[in-house]
């Protein structure tokens, strides 16, 4: 990480502006729109990076599946995710997803800096609206922020229930299941079985149990739809962070705040430049810190005076 030369100086110019941006009073309502490129640096792979997300990473021979299932898979790993492949063979998506349900029982991950910065948006500025978040992790909890200023869009790993009839089970009964019913595609562990059973549910009982996580192809939270009507026409300032900007309908945000409305990227790639985000140095609403998160969090951390802040908040964890 660390910027560099040319780029750093420009990157921090942009950095000064956005400083302005956020303490400003005609900017009084902000927005983020979070994905997983923030909780990278927990350890915890997005989909869609080169080389290290799961897209890139999955090896779909290694799941429970048809050679034609596999095979489709292959082309577009989102199938994995998808509800009606689910319906028809829930094992691909649970053994997709072992380690990080696992991981998610174990508390094996931290609040990156970028939650931090979040958390101060509400903590020192007392700006923040919401907090959209794909992530499924969690982690956003590990912060102080009031639970209804976060909107979860796609559900989230830390609890079970059934994708037909929505009957829930204790997370950590359907932890053991998972334990012992599902194979590890990682090889970490030992102990797992080498072929997967699925988990019913106890009301149903369909095989179909499984975190509470929103499948591709299935309809979103309705707190979604709800928090989207009251947030967006007041919002002065759309934060976005760690997302791609490809799933939708959580990437309409980019388009359905106010025209007057400026747009921060914070992303290490020109996301949603088909959505409508300038990217062009005269842009009039859109600015992009470029490069990693936590380090554009870190620099503008600094410029607003709340290093001390972050410190103690890291002595705290
Ligand atoms: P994505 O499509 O994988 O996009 C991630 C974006 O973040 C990409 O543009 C990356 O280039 C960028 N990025 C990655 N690391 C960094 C970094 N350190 N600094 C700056 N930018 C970075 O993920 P999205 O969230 O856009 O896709 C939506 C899916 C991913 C949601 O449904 C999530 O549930 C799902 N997901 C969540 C997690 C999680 O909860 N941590 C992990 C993996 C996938």
């Amino acid at each position: 990480g660390g910027l560099q030369g040319e780029q750093a100086d420009f990157i921090r110019a942009y950095l000064a502006r956005h400083t302005d941006l956020l303490e400003e009073d005609m900017c009084q309502s902000i927005v983020v729109l979070a994905g997983a490129g923030i909780s990278v640096s927990s350890g915890i792979p997005d989909f869609r990076s080169a080389n290290t997300g799961l897209y890139d990473t999955l090896r779909p021979e290694l799941l429970t599946a048809s050679e034609l299932d596999q095979a489709l898979i292959g082309d577009d790993p989102t199938l994995a995710l998808d509800k009606g492949m689910f319906l028809e063979n829930p094992l691909p998506c649970l053994e997709l997803k072992r380690s990080f349900i696992l991981g998610t029982q174990e508390r094996r991950w931290r609040a990156t800096l970028a939650h931090r910065f979040v958390e101060m948006l509400h903590t020192k500025l007392g700006k923040l609206t919401r907090w959209y978040t794909q992530n499924i992790d969690g982690l956003e909890l590990q912060t102080s922020i009031p639970r209804e200023k976060i909107v979860n869009v796609h559900g989230s790993m830390g609890a079970a229930a059934c994708e037909v009839c929505g009957a829930e089970m204790d997370f950590g009964e359907f932890c053991s299941k998972i334990r012992t019913n599902i194979k590890d595609i990682s090889g970490d562990d030992a102990e797992a079985p080498s072929q997967s059973t699925p988990i019913d549910c106890p009301r149903c009982n369909n095989p179909t149990m499984k975190p509470t996580i929103v499948l591709f192809r299935s309809s979103l939270p309705k707190e979604f739809h709800v928090r989207c009507q009251q947030d967006l026409p007041e919002c002065d300032l759309l934060i976005i962070m760690g997302t791609s900007l490809t799933v939708a309908p959580a990437n309409s945000l980019v388009y359905r705040v106010p025209m007057t409305s400026l747009r921060l990227v914070m992303n290490n790639e020109m996301v949603g430049r088909r959505l409508g985000i300038d990217y062009e140095d005269d842009s009039v609403r859109d600015v992009w810190a470029s490069g990693y998160t936590d380090q554009s969090c870190l620099d503008l951390s600094e410029r607003l005076g709340w290093l001390d802040d972050l410190a103690t908040m890291a002595d705290e964890l």
